[in-house]
C-alpha cells in the first residue's frame, strides 16, 4: 500500500468531539515517550505531521489524521480513506494526579467507545522487560474484547541479536497468559523497519472490511 495523502484532522478531549466514525481507524497508544507520534510520522513518511518530543507527555489529546492509499496491487482494491489516531501516553508520572485521571478517562471512553476502533496498536518500547502497566493494559483489552495488536518500537537501539532475544523473551511472557498470542510487529521510525508489514497489516484489514458482504 502507498499513502497518497496524510492529513491532520483535528485534536479531541472527548470522544463526542472526534470525526464521524464513518472510517476504519487505527489507533497508537502506550507508555509515554515509548514513540507513538514517532510511528505514525514513520508510517506517513511525514517527520512532522505528529508533534513529538523527547520529554514524555508531549501528546494531550486524542488527534486524528486522515490518510489516503492506494493499494499494492490493483487486486488488493481500490482507493482507501481511513484515520491513524494519535493518543496520549499512559503511565507517565510526573503528571498531577487530576491530569492523570482526566487522560485515563479520555483513553477509557475512547477506547471503549469508539464504535470505528478497528484495531488498537499497543507500543512497546523493545529494550524494556515486560511492566505491569503494559501487560495490565493488555488484559484488559482483551476482557473488554478490544482488538489489538503489539508493535515493539526503537529496534534501532538495540543490536540485532539482543532484539531478537528482548522480543523472545517478551513473547514467551506473554504466552503464559495469552493463546494464541497477539500479531506482533518490530518497528524502528529512524531506520522504518517494520513500515511495510505494518501497511500491509492495515491493507488487508481495509480490504476485509471493505468487501461488500461486510456491509450487509
Ligand atoms: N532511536 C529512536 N528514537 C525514537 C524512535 N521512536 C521515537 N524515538 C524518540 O523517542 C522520543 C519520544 O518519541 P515520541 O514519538 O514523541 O513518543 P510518544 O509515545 O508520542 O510520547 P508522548 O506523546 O509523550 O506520550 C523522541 O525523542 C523520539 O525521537 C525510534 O524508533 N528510534
Ligand atoms: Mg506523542
Amino acid at each position: 500500500m502507498e499513502i497518497t495523502a496524510a492529513t491532520y484532522l483535528k485534536s479531541s478531549e472527548y470522544l463526542s468531539q472526534c470525526p464521524a466514525h464513518n472510517r476504519p481507524e487505527y489507533a497508537f497508544i502506550g507508555r509515554s515517550n515509548v514513540g507513538k507520534s514517532s510511528l505514525i510520522n514513520m508510517l506517513t513518511a511525514n517527520k512532522k505531521l505528529a508533534k513529538t518530543s523527547a520529554t514524555p507527555g508531549k501528546t494531550l489529546l486524542i488527534n486524528h489524521f486522515e490518510i489516503h492509499s492506494t493499494p499494492a496491487t490493483a487486486a488488493r482494491g481500490g482507493e482507501a480513506t481511513w484515520y491513524l489516531v494519535d493518543l496520549p501516553g499512559y503511565g507517565f508520572a510526573k503528571r498531577s494526579k487530576t491530569e492523570r485521571t482526566r487522560l485515563e478517562h479520555m483513553i477509557e471512553g475512547y477506547v471503549l467507545q469508539r464504535e470505528c476502533l478497528t484495531n488498537l496498536f499497543v507500543l512497546i518500547d523493545s529494550r524494556h522487560e515486560p511492566q505491569a502497566i503494559d501487560t495490565a493494559f493488555m488484559r484488559w483489552l482483551g476482557e473488554s474484547g478490544v482488538p489489538f495488536s503489539i508493535v515493539f518500537t526503537k529496534a534501532d537501539k538495540l543490536s540485532a541479536l539482543r532484539l531478537r532475544e528482548n522480543i523472545d523473551a517478551y513473547l514467551a511472557r506473554l504466552a503464559e497468559e495469552w493463546d494464541p498470542l497477539p500479531p506482533h510487529f518490530v518497528t524502528s521510525a529512524e531506520t522504518r523497519q517494520g513500515r511495510d508489514e505494518l501497511l500491509s497489516y492495515i491493507e488487508h484489514i481495509n480490504a476485509e472490511l471493505a468487501r461488500p458482504a461486510a456491509n450487509t
